[in-house]
């Protein structure tokens, strides 16, 4: 089992989207073990995006995710890192084909609704940054043994 975390980014609020698209997430088996409502600070936002830092689009990503509030989420399943990120489809909504959420609501690249974990390792990191550990749930669905199966 793994863990990811997903953010509803600051578009997907105000395009009131959040029910639609932790939808997709729930109905694909994954299970929630960590949800809030946050607005992200600027130093958040730093830490989150530091690996694009001096990047030409570095300013202008951190005052859209600074520009309201997101949805901070924790996902665990099997392979959930690689299961989340192929429910988003690729970062521009253009290319990402149907059926994926950017492919189904994002014409933007840097308005793409969500972010999600691109590795184990960066999801724990991530986790960490967003969440106590004391805010992340441990619990068993009880459906778990049907949707996990064998
Ligand atoms: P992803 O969110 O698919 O993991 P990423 O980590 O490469 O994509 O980039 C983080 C975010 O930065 C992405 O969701 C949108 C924005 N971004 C990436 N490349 C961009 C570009 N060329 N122009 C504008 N924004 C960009
Ligand atoms: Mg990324």
């Amino acid at each position: 089992m793994q863990r990811t975390l997903i953010l509803l980014k600051p578009d997907c609020i105000q395009r009131r989207l959040i029910g639609d698209i932790i939808g997709r997430f729930e109905r694909k088996g994954l299970r929630l073990v960590g949800l809030k409502f946050v607005q992200a600070s600027q130093d958040l936002a730093e830490k989150h995006y530091a690996v694009h830092k001096g990047k030409p689009f570095y300013d202008s990503l951190l005052k859209f995710l600074t520009s309201g509030p997101t949805v901070a989420l924790v996902w665990e399943g099997r392979e959930a890192v690689a299961t989340a990120r192929g429910l988003m489809g690729p970062t521009d909504g253009t290319k990402a084909p149907p059926a994926t959420i950017r492919g189904d609501f994002a014409i933007s690249v840097q308005n793409n609704l969500v972010h999600g974990s691109d590795s184990v390792e960066n999801a724990a990191a991530e986790i960490a940054l967003w969440f106590k550990p004391e805010e992340l749930v441990n619990w068993t669905p009880a459906d778990a043994a049907w949707v996990t199966g064998g």
